[in-house]
């Protein structure tokens, strides 16, 4: 480092550090110096910010495990009931900022962080995300578990330790995406505790025999050991903390030395190498199910050593079997988890010595399902492979199905095997049977599922069985932490302590009352000015680009999906680019400027979608260089979209697009977020769109496109009465001619990604581009008058308080868990 001056800091505060124990050492430098000095076995002589944000971070990790293990005693000192959420993803993002907030040590550790020469703000930028999650499933698993320890509710989550997360999205010169793994636990990771003395042996393959009856033997087969490593969750404003239990795969028993000395190095670790491989990467497709080997084992490693996790904790209590439900509630996140219905059928029986018909009863009384999504299934001989007694267990169940009362075809499709070459057996079918309770994430899709795919088992089990959660978000981390200035406001304005409304958001109406108010409206637009100067400051970090931050921003940011949208996104701003170009000099300078964001991640094999990035970036190229048009509008890609960078750009959005065809967007969760922070919603009449637009009024977002009884049939004249692009949608047909003409590069390279428009146009943009443009235009007109958009910027954030994941959680624990909250005193 030169001539830099050694240590940071001040001196004196550093050796007072050292001095350990003394009352008038401050406890956070003492520790944070204790930590360097230790943990890291450095010095303040050579200390960069990597080793300080490392130091740091075990200092307040040193908080987390005193109320971690405090909270573990205070739930076990007598029999609790308590709730498991099985999630393949957590998509937590950064900790050290999040942790800081809710023990409430933020500035304090400020302060000490400054005193030993550093800055805290920069070492929160050295943490990487932990990114074990593709995207809104992984972070709502995220929310709940915040929303749980918050509210001071025994929630434990259950899930994978991934070596590499969700891949790091590069660009490449063409503009395509390109992927690099993510390794997030290159440098040591402060936030998990490895427990050496949780572990479990979870066996595959191999063979079932069955013992009278219902009862078998699995044996043979391949035996991998499941590692536990602990992951503190702090509640907000509590001294309550929870557990995320991650697995990690370990071979049992090192490598094969026989082959070794043999001379046979790739036998010899071969099995070895298997077994680490199963947790170690993230899938990171979005809705599709591969059919791969490794993916189901990922499945059944983790729904294996969780539950006999909870049961050797169940057991632990001393009582009969027959009571487990009533200590025990799990949540299977989407289909993922189903395996875990027929692993507790394995053990009840098989271990536990339970008959069937009780084994069965206790099963239906503890799982609770989730749908999130499509509907995946799995080939019957790679289960009857890789797990032969859950195979045999499944076809138990389909016996037991057979008494279902019904039509044929009726019960072929409540089957939990679907008929063909090869069979498949359909995990939604076995969650749904399997489970006490039955939701979907808000109220469309929950209707829909009542309607449509799980409408005869409507029929059968009854309505009550199913019904809704609508998704939320924690107001800590999406208001809170990345919006502290739009937080503070609110608490200044409404003259609360912030713990009240981030712990009761139904508080933020209060704001209502203040929306006339210039004063408040112009500090509100400063807050909002002031977040996009900071995505301002990001942008041109990380790209070299200078962004206009007066002019409005529009976002969106999400998987890059087909459903989702973006490729009518681009198109209506290519649209709006060619519409710029006609116009005069003159003309031009009325117009108000534009900036546009996107961000987000294509599956790696998801050709079309990876196409659409492309055609953003390099339109990009051509708009932002355009001297006439520069100034009034401008394009940006913004690349490896993370939580840590929606932290950044959901404060600054003006408007935010949510524009998937109707009915196939099951909730959505960055609407919530945006709104939340003040930003208004573009959208289609889909998932939360919906119960946004119910609370905040209708007037106060802007709603575009076909219903969601419309869209099978615009379907269905698609497929057997189609109409050419240039009669149906002119407009579009113009953007699209263009883009075809090479006007933004590559021309023939995006005809792929145009003829699915052209042709079946299976997610309707030639059915919604023109009242997206219309909608569009309605959003410039109004964000003229800027005192109007602030004040339906105010009445947006001031109600959100239905979209707080306490409110979710809530509705959980009294539904389905039936558990109670118990604050550590
Ligand atoms: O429910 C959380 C989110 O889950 C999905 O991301 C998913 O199934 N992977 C849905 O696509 C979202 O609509 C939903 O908000």
């Amino acid at each position: 480092k030169g001539k830099e001056k050694w240590p940071r800091g001040d001196e004196k505060v550093w050796k007072d550090g050292l001095r350990g124990v003394d009352k008038d050492v401050p406890d956070i430098t003492r520790s944070v110096v204790h930590h360097v000095q230790t943990s890291l076995a450095r010095q303040a002589y050579n200390l960069d910010e990597a080793g300080a944000y490392q130091a740091a971070a075990l200092s307040v990790r040193d908080n987390l495990l005193v109320n971690w293990n405090e909270t573990q005693l205070h739930f076990n000192s007598k029999p609790t009931k308590r709730a498991y959420y099985l999630s393949l993803e957590f998509l937590m993002g950064r900790t050290l900022d999040n942790a800081l907030l809710n023990l409430g040590l933020k500035n304090k550790y400020a302060d000490g962080i400054t005193k030993l020469g550093f800055s805290l703000e920069d070492l929160l930028e050295q943490e990487r995300d932990a990114a074990l999650g593709n995207g809104g499933l992984g972070r709502l698993a995220a929310c709940y578990l915040d929303s749980s320890a918050s509210q001071e509710l025994p929630v434990w989550g259950y899930g994978l330790r991934y070596q590499y997360g969700i891949f790091q999205q590069l660009i490449g010169p063409d503009g395509s995406q390109l992927e690099a793994p993510d390794p997030w636990l290159q440098h040591d990771n402060p936030w998990e505790l490895p427990r050496s003395d949780v572990t479990y042996d979870i066996r595959f393959y191999g063979h079932s025999e069955r013992v009278d009856g219902m009862k078998a033997v699995w044996s043979g087969g391949q035996e991998v050991l499941a590692v536990a490593y602990d992951v503190m969750i702090p509640g907000y404003a509590t001294k309550n903390t929870n557990n995320l239990r991650l697995w990690e795969s370990k071979p049992k028993r090192g490598f094969d030395l026989n082959s070794f000395n043999a001379g046979d190095y790739e036998r010899a670790v071969e099995s070895s190498n298997s077994a680490a491989a199963i947790t170690s990467v993230l899938y990171p497709n979005d809705h599709t199910t591969f059919g791969k080997e490794l993916r189901l084992k990922q499945q059944y490693f983790w729904t294996a050593a969780s539950l006999a996790d909870i049961l050797r904790r169940f057991k632990n209590l001393d009582k009969p079997i027959s009571e487990f439900p009533e200590y025990v509630s799990i949540q299977l996140n989407d289909t993922h988890p189903t395996l875990a219905i027929p692993e507790l059928m394995r053990i009840l029986l098989d271990e536990e010595d339970v008959p069937w018909d009780a084994a069965w009863d206790i099963v239906t009384r503890t799982f609770f399902f989730t749908n999130h999504t499509v509907l995946p299934k799995w080939p019957v001989p790679l289960m009857q492979h890789l797990l032969p007694r859950h195979m045999q267990i499944i076809f138990d169940i389909v016996t037991v199905e057979k008494k279902f009362p019904g039509d044929r075809e009726k019960l072929a499709r409540m089957s939990l095997i679907e008929e063909g070459f090869p069979q498949n057996v359909r995990m939604a079918n076995l969650a749904c049977i399997g489970s006490r309770k039955v939701n979907g994430v808000a109220e469309l899709h929950s209707d829909l599922l009542r309607a449509t795919i799980m409408k005869d088992f409507v029929d059968f089990f009854g309505i009550s069985k199913f019904f809704n959660v609508t998704n939320g978000i924690t107001p800590r981390r999406w208001l809170d932490q990345c919006n502290p200035l739009l937080s503070q406001l609110i608490a200044d304005t409404l003259k609360l302590p912030k713990a009240t409304f981030l712990k009761d958001l139904t508080r933020l109406e209060g704001l209502l009352k203040f929306e006339d108010d210039p004063n408040f409206q112009k500090k509100w637009a400063a807050v909002k000015q002031s977040n996009k100067e900071r995505l301002a400051h990001y942008v041109q970090v990380t790209t070299g680009h200078i962004i206009n931050t007066k002019a409005m921003f529009d976002v969106q940011i999400k998987r890059l999906h087909e459903y989702k949208r973006q490729t009518l996104n681009i198109l209506g701003v290519i649209h709006r680019y060619l519409a710029l170009k006609a116009m005069t000099p003159e003309e031009r300078k009325k117009v108000n400027p534009k900036v546009v964001f996107f961000a987000g991640k294509a599956a790696p094999g998801y050709y079309i979608a990876k196409l659409t990035i492309r055609l953003i970036v390099n339109a990009a190229r051509i708009i932002n260089e355009d001297p006439e048009t520069k100034d009034i509008l401008s394009l940006f890609f913004l690349p490896d979209y993370s939580v840590s960078l929606a932290e950044i750009l959901i404060p600054a959005s003006d408007i935010s697009q949510h524009i998937s065809t109707a009915g196939t967007e099951a909730s959505g969760t960055s609407n919530m977020k945006f709104c939340l922070n003040g930003g208004l919603l573009l959208g289609t009449v889909d998932g939360a769109n919906i119960e946004i637009a119910e609370e905040v009024g209708e007037q106060n977002v802007f709603f575009f496109g076909h219903l969601t009884p419309a869209v099978e049939d615009l379907r269905y004249q698609h497929m057997y009465h189609p109409v050419p692009i240039e009669q149906k949608c002119p407009g579009l047909a113009k953007v699209i001619n263009e883009v075809s003409a090479g006007r933004f590069g590559d021309a023939g390279v995006y005809e792929p990604l145009l003829n699915t428009i052209r042709q079946n146009d299976y997610y309707l943009l030639t059915e919604d581009f023109d009242s997206y443009i219309q909608a569009l235009k309605l959003v410039d007109e109004a964000y003229q008058d800027r005192t109007e958009w602030i004040k339906k910027s105010i009445r947006t954030t001031a109600k959100m308080g239905k979209f707080s994941s306490d409110r979710a959680i809530q509705d959980y624990a009294q539904e389905c868990w039936n558990i109670e909250s118990n604050k550590l005193p």
